[in-house]
């Protein structure tokens, strides 16, 4: 059978369509639609993972282009970040070689794989024309108190020498090198994304539906709100309470000791307090022995304390919070007063309370609390329950619901109150008493934003002896990355910027001899706005304009990977609200609808150099074509779902695409010819085709779309192979404009005896433009075949005929009392409650019913209606 040449054809397009340029934004009125693919990080050239992405997110912006939208599909480079660093120190260069090497590649990858982009909108965020308005962002939020600088634990990736945020801890080690992460204590930037913790988890629910609901999720487990309560435990010889944040508040009879976070500057103060030295001070708090006010060398609790510590920084977050692992712990010398017993319990320092969780100090209750009862048992501490098992709970602590015992004072009785109604009554009673207060906990911590490495945007502000913490002024962006190379950007724990002369600046406030700040932005930074950047991305005097932000904004489809949950797609939300908030945007959520893709594997496991498994997605272009492979991915399956290349055939679909192209040749209708006087039957497989083809495309069902478009494809053959006979084409039918030329020249009029149905052309025509979605360039070529002109791309999207997409009727049967009374002729979608009404209407079921009462009508659509008489 003939076949086209893959490469010829590709091409010949890219020349077509350089010229027309189809995909460019109009800005001309038209209701418009906005489509963003998460953008790539250029390290190489596209990758079979791009493909799917790529492929997916076309077929819809491809379809909002048929349909007659004003369409801003545009494309990006993420162009900073380790990566690029890396390659640049192993090859002694700037980074912005490599990387601007990879983004060429990657471009011209982009075109030939025949995405819809807007090349005019192209940004990359090393630029710094775009940087500057990165570096205006922080400005903005460190204006609004939204970014500041403390000293706390932070994750520290030994590999790549710089710190991580939480979200770039999988399991304990480097999302990208896999180094086990430690804690160390550090001064850095932070984002206050917890001061929209509540704002992020109330806006989730307008998403659903519309995101995936395993992100939603991700989401809000990510955010963690626990509702409870802070309760005041006094601690003698110290002027403040110690404070507690617990989820039940119920328990508070059962806390026979507490437990503060140890690496918390509260543990060392308190370690402090019960020492030999602080005895002075803390005369009621007289260490282990309990002999208040008398003067006698005790243990040295802050030695123990350091002793404790140097184990817990060698673990990470996840290990300390391990419910498997015996937790460890130091007595701190010191006692706090139990607001409901009155009691003096113990206060420890403990790996499994974390120091920015909650207070960072948590109350022991051994009763409920498997992790407190472990903790009691190894320090003999004493354990009360406080609720009431049930008599066959052979556990240890009993976490579940049952009345409350052993929970009664002379004010405050719980006994035989349930779990809620308990913990209502206590934070009633703390709130009277000033002891406590209903209170509401995160999960979600603040984003550490600063990063000790080169290849980032240069964090505006100036560190001036005199004035402290200066931003850079708005007129003075960007702060210029100097240019350093290879050795001069080997990452040592502290910035390589603070080795270079760039550092020396003056105070923009005083005049005087400052420095500047020497770490630069989290990538992430980077992508938190730049599809606000998008719709104007040559902007000069300010990040965005708003005009064009309220044109297009926000982003109707999001496109990308779930590994984002909890990183980017929480961060954009986050800026967006912030941008918000100050009157620059008028959206609060950026992204209305977000598609992920499923993973691209290989038999059964994920493609990575170890195992050795990588396809090379230039090579499957190489051998299929791009429109094979885009067709592959897009029939894989249900978008989200994983793909293993090792069950596809993307020689198949290549196969599929020559078919439905050689059908194209084989018309020999003119182009407008009439397809009413065709063959009904086809014309109806069509025209179900189409409405099917909106249906399946609102519900991201891309592969039963393909399933479809094959289906017409082969209704099409047979039309051909079998139809009516020869049709004389006459002088001025028009033949195929492929005639006379092409591989299949001479083929047109005689290839099939339905060759010259209208309805034939009909069909296929409808196969160019459903198929330019999905395979652009066979799309193209068949719509050249038909005699039309390019491109198909701006075709049009056909409109589908209701009577010939109606589904031809059934027979529904009407029964009265077992008997057959009727036979109706129904649409096969019919639903109960018509069908019902449609029976009882029927002027033979009427009279055999007459006025006897009707006991149950019962109906099973579209086939069936049986009517009981009472
Ligand atoms: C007493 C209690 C009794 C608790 C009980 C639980 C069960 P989320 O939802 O994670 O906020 N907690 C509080 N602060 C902590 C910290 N900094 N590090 C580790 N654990 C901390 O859970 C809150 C619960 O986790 C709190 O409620 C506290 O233990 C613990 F039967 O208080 B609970």
């Amino acid at each position: 059978a003939p076949t086209y040449d893959v490469r010829a054809v590709q091409e010949k397009w890219l020349k077509v369509w350089a010229e027309l340029d189809p995909f460019r934004r109009r800005d001309d009125g038209r209701e418009r639609r906005y489509l963003v693919d998460m953008y790539p990080y250029p390290s190489g050239d596209l990758h079979m993972g791009h493909a799917e992405a790529w492929a997916l997110g076309d077929v819809i912006a491809r379809w909002w282009f048929q349909r007659g939208y004003d369409v801003l599909h545009p494309v990006g480079w993420d162009s900073f970040g380790l990566p690029a660093e890396n390659a640049a120190i192993r090859r002694g260069e700037n980074p912005a070689a490599w990387t601007e090497a990879n983004i060429a590649t990657q471009a011209e990858s982009f075109r030939r794989y025949a995405v819809s982009f807007d090349w005019s909108t192209r940004l990359h965020t090393h630029d710094p024309e775009y940087y500057r308005w990165t570096q205006w962002l922080f400005l903005t939020l460190y204006e609004h108190g939204l970014a500041y600088r403390r000293s706390s634990p932070v994750n520290w990736c030994p590999g790549d020498r710089t710190v991580l945020a939480n979200e770039q801890v999988v399991g304990g080690r480097c999302e990208r090198c896999g180094a086990e992460v430690t804690r160390r204590e550090l001064t850095q930037w932070y984002f206050r994304t917890t001061a929209y913790a509540q704002r992020l988890l109330d806006d989730l629910v307008g998403l659903a539906g519309r995101w995936p609901d395993r992100v939603l999720a991700i989401q809000r487990n990510w955010i963690g709100r626990s509702a409870g309560a802070e309760i005041d435990f006094a601690v003698p010889g110290r002027s403040a309470p110690v404070t507690v944040f617990t989820t039940r508040p119920d328990t508070v009879f059962g806390a026979t000791f507490l437990a503060v976070a140890p690496d918390s500057p509260l543990a060392a103060e308190l370690a402090e307090l019960g020492s030999p030295g602080a005895r002075a001070a803390g005369a009621d708090n007289a260490g282990a022995a309990g002999a208040a006010g008398a003067v006698a060398a005790g243990p040295d609790r802050r030695a123990d304390l350091d002793r404790h510590l140097l184990g817990v920084r060698r673990l990470s977050e996840l290990d300390r919070q391990a419910e498997s692992r015996p937790g460890s712990g130091v007595f701190l010398g010191v006692y706090a007063v139990n607001p409901v017993t009155g009691r003096r319990i113990p206060i420890w320092a403990a790996d499994h309370v974390l120091a920015d969780h909650g207070t960072g100090v948590v109350m022991g209750v051994p009763g409920q609390d498997q992790r407190d009862w472990a903790f009691a048992t190894a320090f003999g501490l004493p354990i009360v329950r406080t609720v009431q098992p049930p008599a066959d709970f052979a556990g240890e602590a009993y976490p579940g619901e049952g009345p409350a015992v052993n929970s009664a004072n002379d004010r405050l009785d719980l006994d035989g109150l349930a779990v809620a109604e308990a913990g209502a009554a206590v934070i009633g009673w703390l709130e009277s008493t000033g002891a406590g207060r209903a209170a509401v906990s995160y999960r979600l911590r603040d984003w550490l934003i600063s990063r000790q490495r080169y290849w980032g945007a240069p964090i505006p502000i100036v560190h001036c002896p005199r004035d402290g913490e200066v931003p850079v002024p708005l007129d003075e962006l960007p702060v210029r990355l100097p240019d350093l190379r290879g050795d001069e950007i080997q990452p040592a724990g502290v910035s390589p910027l603070a080795a270079a002369d760039w550092v020396a600046v003056t105070c923009p406030r005083c005049g005087g001899p400052a420095r500047r700040d020497t770490d630069t932005m989290d990538t992430f930074v980077d992508s938190s706005w730049y599809f606000l950047r998008y719709p104007s991305p040559h902007e000069a005097g300010r990040p965005f304009d708003p005009a064009a932000v309220d044109r297009w904004g926000p982003v109707d489809q999001y496109v990308g990977g779930s590994d984002h949950a909890t990183g980017h797609l929480l961060y954009a939300r986050f800026v967006t609200k912030v941008l918000h908030d100050l009157g620059q945007l008028p959206f609060a959520e950026p992204f209305r609808a977000l598609l992920c893709q499923g993973e691209v594997i290989n038999s059964g496991r994920g493609m990575s150099k170890s195992l050795g498994n990588g396809i090379d997605l230039g090579e499957q272009i190489g051998a299929y074509g791009v429109d094979a492979v885009r067709l592959t991915m897009v029939f894989a399956g249900p978008p989200e779902e994983d793909k293993d290349w090792a069950d596809l055939s993307p020689g198949g679909s290549l196969r599929f695409l020559h078919r439905a192209w050689r059908l194209a040749g084989e018309v020999t209708s003119a182009p407008g010819a009439d397809p009413a006087a065709g063959d009904v039957e086809l014309r109806r497989v069509t025209h179900r085709t189409i409405r099917e083809a909106d249906r399946l495309l609102e519900l991201r069902r891309f592969n039963v779309l393909v399933a479809r478009v094959m289906e017409l494809v082969n209704a099409a053959r047979r039309a051909v192979d079998a139809g009516p006979g020869p049709a004389d084409p006459g002088p001025d039918a028009g033949r195929g404009p492929d005639a006379g030329r092409g591989p299949d020249a001479g083929r047109g009029p005689d290839a099939g005896r339905g060759s010259a149905d209208p309805a034939v052309r009909e069909a296929v025509e409808t196969v160019a433009v459903l198929l330019s979605l999905v395979a652009p360039y066979t799309a193209e070529e068949m719509w050249e075949r038909l005699g039309h002109r390019p491109t198909v791309a701006l075709a049009g999207w056909p409109a589908a005929d209701p009577e010939l997409a109606a589904e031809p009727a059934v027979t529904a049967v009407v029964q009265v009392d077992g008997r057959v009374r009727a036979r109706l002729s129904v649409p096969p979608g019919i639903d109960e409650a018509q069908l019902r009404e449609q029976a009882l209407a029927d002027p033979v079921v009427a009279r055999a019913v007459g006025a006897t009462p009707v006991r149950a009508v019962v109906v099973r659509p579209p086939r069936l209606v049986n009517i009981v008489l009472g």
